[in-house]
Parts: structure tokens; C-alpha cells; sequence
């Protein structure tokens, strides 16, 4: 039987193969692996804990914030601000970007992370995650943090993961070189190397949209759900969680396809470019599968605002490529 790999251990490794992977990049995938079983030990007993329910405060978007979110939120800030890699930090759940240190001097990294994602589930104890993304500063070490070092496309980033707090929880990121799973055993309080080179099936059976949205989604999407319904025995399946990281990670490993889709009242869908899609589109990328707006790759889109919304397909290329053919086919 062969060793177990410890999260600490291949991260370690990786940094051996890869000589530009800095110090600095290591600590800061491990912090990350702390923060994570810090929330996981949260969300686990959260119907204990008396954590349920709304926190009575709002986040940036005027949405109100779950008590749960509000302290996955504080815990990643405090992890990674006091890990001395990150320059700053941009979160969901915040208003404005967060400069660590000295007004973002040191550190050579900047963080992009939706602390606690499907919020709407927390209460209902179904499946929820985190989302984050890796990029280099581009203002110099020792000036100040400014604006684009937060507003850079998705090609920049270096990692992206996400962390799904489910019937087990999973830590699974991408530096660029694949995309490896770890899964946390809770006895040893360590995450474990299970699914390594996750790829996404070419030939997907899923779909997973909110069908409300149909009726005001554009023709291709339409079209698309359409053919997806009308599946004369091949047997495809709609299944819709509501939690994007639980969703996308089923759909990972079955095969399928995620859509949320631009609408007549929010053209820009509802799921944000930068703490959302951007980095699932770059583990997409990495596991073989594509990830798409109305207009084209989602990766080349330049944010111009922390918060910008974008729709979102992401799946195995079979179904991408159909939707594809229903754009060109709707034009
Ligand atoms: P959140 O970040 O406020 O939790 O919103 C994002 C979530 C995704 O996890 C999920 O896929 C989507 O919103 C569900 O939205 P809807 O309820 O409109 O289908
Ligand atoms: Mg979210």
C-alpha cells in the first residue's frame, strides 16, 4: 500500500519541482489549508454552536450575511494577514479591498476569495464551500497596493481552489499544472491526497441551471436547456444545488455543465467575476473542461470593478460546445 500524501507534503514537493514557486507561495497554500479546517470545524457544528441563522448585518452587495459567513470571512482575513505573504485581499463579503501591512507593501501575493459560498444553504445543512484565487502584485515590493493589482484578468492568476465543506470536505486546487483533490480526514485533522489530476469527462450527462431563470435567459440558453431536455434516451439529468462549488464539483467529476446565465433584469447574471467564476474557469481550464460569458472565454474578461457580476457556463467540453452551437445558432 502506498504512502498517504499529506496537502502539506505535495504542496512541499511542488515547491521542490518548481523552483519559481516561492517560499512565500508555499506558506500561503498552507495557510489556506488552516483557514479551511478552522471553517470546516465550524460548519460542522454549526446547529450547535448557535451559529445559525442571519447575522443582522449586510455585506456589499446589500445582501444580508449568515453568521456563518461573516466568520469564515474573519477567519481567512486573519490567517492570511498574519501569514506575511499576502499584500492584500479582496472578499465577497467586503466592501473594499484590504491592504495587509504596511498599505500592501510586502508580500508578493494578492488574494481574490468568496469566504463562504451558497450562503442560502447554510441553514438547510446542504453543501457549501470557499472560492480563491492567487495573484501576483504587479505594483513593485515596498510601494503601495493599488487598484489593478486587485482588477487583473483570470489568465493572471497563479492558483485557484476551492475548499467544498460536504458529505466530506475537499481542498482542490490548481497552480497551473493540473488539478489535485484532497480530501480532510477528520480524525487526524490533516487533508489527504484522493483525487489526483481531477479531470473533467469529455461527454457530460448533467445540466445544472435554476430553471426560474429560463423564461428570461437569452435564446441559446434557451435552446440549449431545450436540446438538454429533449434528450431522446441518452439520458441526461438536471440537477441544481444552488451552492456553486458543490454544483461545479459534482459536475467535475460526473461530467456536465453549470449555467447562470445572463437575464433581461440582471444582463450581467448574478455570480461575480472575481471571487467566482475566474477561478473555477481556471481550474476548469486545467481539468480539460471550458468555461464560458455570453460573448466568449471568461478568462480574457479585464474587471473593472472588485465586485463586477458575470454570466457563467463551465463544464465538459462535449455540452460546452454544444451551447456553443446554440449561440451561433441564435445570433
Ligand atoms: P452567494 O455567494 O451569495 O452564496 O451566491 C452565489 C450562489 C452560488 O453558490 C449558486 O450557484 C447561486 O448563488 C445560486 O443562485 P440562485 O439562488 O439565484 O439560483
Ligand atoms: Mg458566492
Amino acid at each position: 500500500m502506498s504512502k498517504a500524501i499529506t496537502l502539506q507534503e505535495f504542496i512541499m514537493d511542488a515547491q521542490a519541482e518548481f523552483p519559481f514557486v516561492s517560499g512565500q507561495l508555499t506558506r500561503l497554500l498552507t495557510d489556506i489549508g488552516v483557514a479551511a479546517k478552522i471553517v470546516n470545524h465550524q460548519v460542522n457544528r454549526a446547529g450547535l454552536a448557535g451559529i445559525l441563522g442571519e447575522s443582522g448585518t449586510q455585506n456589499s452587495h446589500e445582501e444580508s450575511q449568515q453568521k456563518l459567513d461573516v466568520f469564515a470571512d474573519r477567519t481567512f482575513m486573519r490567517i492570511l494577514t498574519a501569514g506575511k505573504s499576502v499584500a492584500g485581499i479582496g472578499s465577497e463579503e467586503q466592501e473594499d479591498f484590504i491592504l495587509c501591512g504596511d498599505r500592501g507593501k510586502l508580500g508578493k501575493y494578492v488574494v481574490m476569495i468568496d469566504p463562504l459560498d451558497g450562503s442560502s444553504n447554510i441553514d438547510v445543512n446542504v453543501s457549501i464551500g470557499t472560492i480563491f484565487s492567487i495573484y501576483r502584485r504587479v505594483t513593485p515590493l515596498g510601494a503601495a497596493l493599488q487598484n489593478h493589482d486587485f482588477l487583473q484578468a483570470g489568465t493572471e492568476q497563479i492558483v485557484a481552489g476551492y475548499i467544498l465543506y460536504g458529505s466530506s470536505t475537499m481542498l482542490v486546487y490548481t497552480t497551473g499544472s493540473g488539478v489535485n483533490g484532497f480530501t480532510l480526514d477528520p480524525a487526524v485533522g490533516e487533508f489527504f491526497l484522493s483525487h489526483p489530476g481531477m479531470k473533467f469527462p469529455d461527454s457530460g450527462t448533467i445540466y445544472s441551471i435554476n430553471d426560474a431563470l429560463l423564461d428570461a435567459a437569452p435564446e441559446a440558453i434557451k435552446r440549449f436547456i431545450a436540446g438538454c431536455r429533449d434528450t431522446k434516451g441518452v439520458g441526461l439529468k438536471g440537477r441544481y444545488i444552488g451552492s456553486l462549488v458543490t454544483d461545479f464539483h459534482r459536475n467535475l467529476i460526473k461530467g456536465g455543465v453549470y449555467l447562470y446565465p445572463s437575464t433581461k433584469t440582471n444582463p450581467q447574471g448574478k455570480l461575480r467575476l472575481m471571487y467566482e467564476c475566474n477561478p473555477l474557469a481556471f481550474i476548469a481550464n486545467q481539468a480539460g473542461g471550458l468555461a464560458e460569458d455570453d460573448r466568449g472565454k471568461i478568462l480574457q474578461k479585464s474587471p473593472t470593478h472588485l465586485h463586477e457580476r458575470s454570466p457563467f457556463y463551465v463544464g465538459s467540453t462535449n455540452m460546452m460546445q454544444a451551447l456553443r452551437s446554440c449561440w451561433m445558432a441564435s445570433s
